[in-house]
């Protein structure tokens, strides 16, 4: 069952801001420890300055959460779990200890509750090889099946980006940019493809959120690119890439333990820069997210 915590029911009732955050970039299988607490941290502040609730999505004791209590936090720091939307009823039904949710598992979780607007550092999507692994993830159908603005920086470039666009396309998702044309990739502003529509401002992307809505339709990925001054090396980060799917499949791995072992490989081969720029461009996502639920909030 899902429990919508006080405060974030308090704002939904009185129609105020609310932003959903999912929870496994905040656990270990995210971040390494403690830059994992210190994301959630930015995060939760970032949506709060921008004069919006956050609502941090987990599982604990089987209650799936929306807006964890602050003195349950630690525990989804810890949460070793990956809980995405086709694992909750079995999260909930089997009483799990703890459970991160993932993009997927937190925008469903946002419909249920009566949130439009859901931030993160970067969505999962169509894996390279997918043709042969099938390795698409569900976060993709899920941004598609649930009217949710959705904040990210793109995704990463260990995925396949042209064919997670294309799925997108194919899905009915519109991608937008935030002031840019260019899809990013994450680490870096730029991942050479091209994006057809952008907004300029929190007004912009809240005025698509209603119309979108108003149509009976998913989700919008807004895709904004991580802070210049936090921005990566692209020949490094490929680099850095390479190694690590290259460890992937050396150990034969399949499944939601793909995404979490590459994270980790990346974060080893970039002698943890990679963490840094993780946390730069949540922090921005969030604070954005934060100012189109407001706009949201009073139109
Ligand atoms: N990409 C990141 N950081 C993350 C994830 C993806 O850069 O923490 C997490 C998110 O929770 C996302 C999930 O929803 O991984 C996708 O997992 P999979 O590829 O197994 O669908
Ligand atoms: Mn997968």
């Amino acid at each position: 069952m899902i429990v919508v915590g006080d405060e974030v029911q308090t704002a939904i009732k009185a129609q105020q801001a609310v932003v959903a955050l999912e929870s496994t970039i905040f656990s270990t299988l995210g971040l390494p420890s403690p830059a994992n607490a210190e994301a959630l941290q930015i995060c939760l502040s970032a949506v709060r300055q921008s004069g919006a609730v956050p609502a941090l999505t987990a599982v604990l004791d089987g209650v799936i959460w929306a807006g964890v209590p602050e003195e349950l936090h630690e525990r989804v720091l810890n949460a070793t779990a990956k809980v995405a939307a086709r694992d909750l009823a079995i999260a909930s039904s089997q009483k799990m200890a703890s459970g991160a949710t993932t993009v997927s598992a937190s925008v469903l979780i946002a419909h249920q509750s009566g949130i439009d607007v859901f931030a993160t550092g970067g969505i999962g999507g169509v894996h390279r090889e997918s043709q042969i692994t099938g390795d698409i993830s569900a976060d993709l159908d899920a941004i598609a099946q649930y009217p949710i603005t959705v904040v990210s920086a793109g995704a990463k470039a260990f995925l396949d980006l042209p064919r997670t666009l294309e799925y997108l396309e194919t899905q009915s998702v519109p991608v937008v940019g935030w002031r840019t044309n260019d899809f990013p990739a994450f680490y870096t502003r730029d991942s050479g493809l091209q994006i057809s529509h952008r907004v300029e401002d929190a007004k912009g992307a809240a005025r698509l959120h209603r119309d979108r809505k108003s149509l009976g339709q998913g989700g919008v990925l807004l895709v904004v690119p991580i802070p210049l001054e936090a921005e990566l090396d692209s020949s490094r980060i490929d680099q850095a890439i390479e190694m690590s799917l290259a460890e992937v499949q050396l150990r034969g791995l399949a499944g939601p333990a793909v995404t979490p072992r590459v994270l980790a490989a990346v974060e080893k081969a970039t002698e943890g820069e990679s963490v840094a720029a993780n946390l730069a461009l949540a922090e921005h996502n969030a604070s954005i997210a934060g100012q189109i639920a407001v706009e949201l909030a009073n139109p």
